[in-house]
């Protein structure tokens, strides 16, 4: 049994530690401690962390550092590098790590190294994707694939999603890139309408195989093609499984030779270094897929070398505890400067909210204390003209991550300056805000005065890369999964399964037959259920 975490020796002085911080204002901070905003930085893996302007001490870390170790983090850390089973509840190895291992390393599961497999997918894939970009691979009519539609929901859509919008820079601008992950037959019909059947490939990438959204929308591409094409054969040609279900994979009638496997070890929002990632390679070539494995690995490496008080991950799932468990925030905002990472904020909701979102221990104990907050955000500056105005100036505390990049992601320099200048102001205006003084100074109007202040000390994390590239991409991924499990090991939560999920999976299934227009059917539901479902029967033309 682990100790109750707030029965830690840690946890009880951070509590006592808390009540003095509360208090300080991050002006306060910064006028005390003048170099602050140089020393509370690391860096790692091709990222540079400034978590100067956070409610924090020296002292702070410190503490949060003791209760890392108090609940063993880095030993779990190590347990999962070494592909024991910490996915307890599923009975499985958690190696996401293991997919972006170098060749030549080896890692075992159950005494059974599994690289070569993880190589050899990553061989066969490189090889699929070579075919297809050269054109070497044809449509059954002997058409160039020109056009590309992962069909996937959840962890088999949200990372190749975000990875190709966020690298389309590196993608063949030959090519179409279409995501279909909702049952909602608009979304497959507004992805595939301008499409040319002969030209669309159609990768059907699914953990399971079974799932409903997944294989529905799977027989619509599959039914679009025939009506195009004619023939059963066309299939082999355009459509490919991701998947670790062969023999549902041949059930649909793809050939395993057009099927790249995973295996249970990796969790499906953990899998866009997988085969799950093969739009991502289809669009940037093995090249950069490999780049971004080095991304990913990079701070693997970091995460397991860097001593704790320059480990980022560490660093940040520590604050995010702190804030989440001692300041009561809700919620965690994620503002990328950068237009591409439009969808970075959803893919990490997932990874974070699905992770970390237990009310259970690892002894099945139900926590007495908050588990992982809400992850939203959208890009900055776009926020900036809509929901920053809460931020400022609103009654509830939100931390923020505010990412950006060095190099500017299109041909003008100039408006990547703007960009950039508005990251920092923000960042600047979170932090120290505007007081009365300043703005009867400035000249502010003193009816007005009361309503521009704005409090500051709201916190913020700076996280600054080079350029966006698949490598810092990879980096950026990797340090968010390992900043969920530095959290998750303190909650002593399981953050590898998904039990909420599966069951959203089943209750559908029972409601399907009930809307079947040639039915009368008996409802069974609860008298809201019944009437939505008879309104619904009704109505629908
Ligand atoms: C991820 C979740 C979930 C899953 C989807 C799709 O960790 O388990 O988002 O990825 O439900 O599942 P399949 O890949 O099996 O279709």
């Amino acid at each position: 049994m682990t100790q109750p975490l707030l029965e830690t020796a840690a946890w009880k002085a951070l509590q006592a530690h808390f009540a003095e911080i509360e208090k300080k204002h991050l002006r306060e901070l910064f006028a005390d401690d003048p170099d602050r905003g140089t020393r509370l930085a690391a860096e790692g893996a091709g990222l540079f962390l400034d978590y100067s302007k956070n409610r924090v001490t020296d002292e702070t870390i410190t503490l949060l550092l003791r209760l890392a170790e108090e609940r063993g983090v880095l030993a779990r850390r190590d347990a999962m590098f070494s592909g024991e089973r910490i996915n307890i509840t599923e009975n499985r190895a958690v190696l996401h790590v293991a997919l972006r291992a170098p060749k030549g390393s080896s890692i075992a599961v159950d005494g059974q190294d599994v690289m070569p497999d993880v190589h050899a997918v990553l061989d066969r894939m490189a090889a699929f994707a070579g075919r297809v970009r050269s054109g070497e691979w044809l449509g059954h009519t002997g058409k160039r694939i020109r056009n590309v539609v992962n069909i996937g929901i959840g962890g088999s859509y949200l990372g190749p999603e975000m990875a190709y919008r966020a690298l389309r820079s590196f993608a063949d601008p030959s090519m179409v890139f279409r995501f279909v992950a909702n049952i909602d037959g608009a979304a497959f019909h507004e992805a595939t309408q301008d499409f040319d059947a002969a030209e669309t490939l159609f990768v059907i990438s699914s953990k399971t195989f079974t799932t409903l959204e997944t294989m529905t929308n799977a027989d619509v591409a599959r039914q679009w093609t025939l009506a195009a094409l004619g023939q059963d054969a066309a299939v082999e040609k355009h459509f490919v499984a991701v998947s670790t279900n062969e023999a549902g994979v041949k059930k649909f009638g793809i050939d395993v030779e057009n099927m790249f496997g995973f295996w249970d070890w990796v969790g499906g929002r953990y899998s866009m270094d997988s085969a799950i990632g093969l739009s991502t390679m289809l669009a940037i070539g093995a090249d950069g897929f490999y780049d971004m494995l080095a991304g990913f690995h990079a701070m693997d490496t970091h995460f397991r070398e860097a001593p704790p008080e320059r480990n980022l991950p560490l660093l940040m799932g520590l604050l995010t505890i702190w804030y989440n468990n001692f300041f009561g925030a809700q919620t965690l905002g994620v503002m990328p400067y950068a237009a591409p990472l439009a969808r970075f904020p959803a893919y990490l909701q997932q990874l974070q909210m699905e992770s970390n979102g237990k009310h259970v221990d690892l002894d099945g104990r139900v926590v007495g204390y908050q588990t992982g907050p809400i992850i939203w955000g959208e890009p900055g500056t776009d926020g900036q003209h809509s929901f920053y105005q809460l931020i400022h100036q609103g009654t509830k505390l939100i931390p923020c991550d505010l990412i950006g990049f060095c190099r500017p992601m299109s041909p003008s320099a100039h408006q990547h300056d703007l960009l950039m200048a508005n990251l920092f102001a923000q960042a600047e205006a979170m932090a120290f805000g505007k007081t009365a003084v300043e703005l009867t100074q400035e000249g502010s109007p003193d009816f007005q005065t009361p309503f521009r202040v704005a409090e500051g000390n709201r916190p913020t994390n700076l996280i600054l890369a080079d350029a966006l590239t698949p490598h810092s991409l990879g980096a950026m991924v990797a340090l968010y999964e390992h900043s969920v499990f530095t959290q998750g090991a303190i909650w002593a939560i399981d953050s590898f399964d998904q039990w909420g999920v599966e069951l959203g999976k089943v209750l559908a299934v029972r409601i399907i037959p009930e809307l079947d227009p040639g039915s009368e059917p008996q409802l069974h539901h609860d008298s809201s259920t019944n009437a939505a479902i008879r309104r619904y029967r009704a109505r629908r033309g």
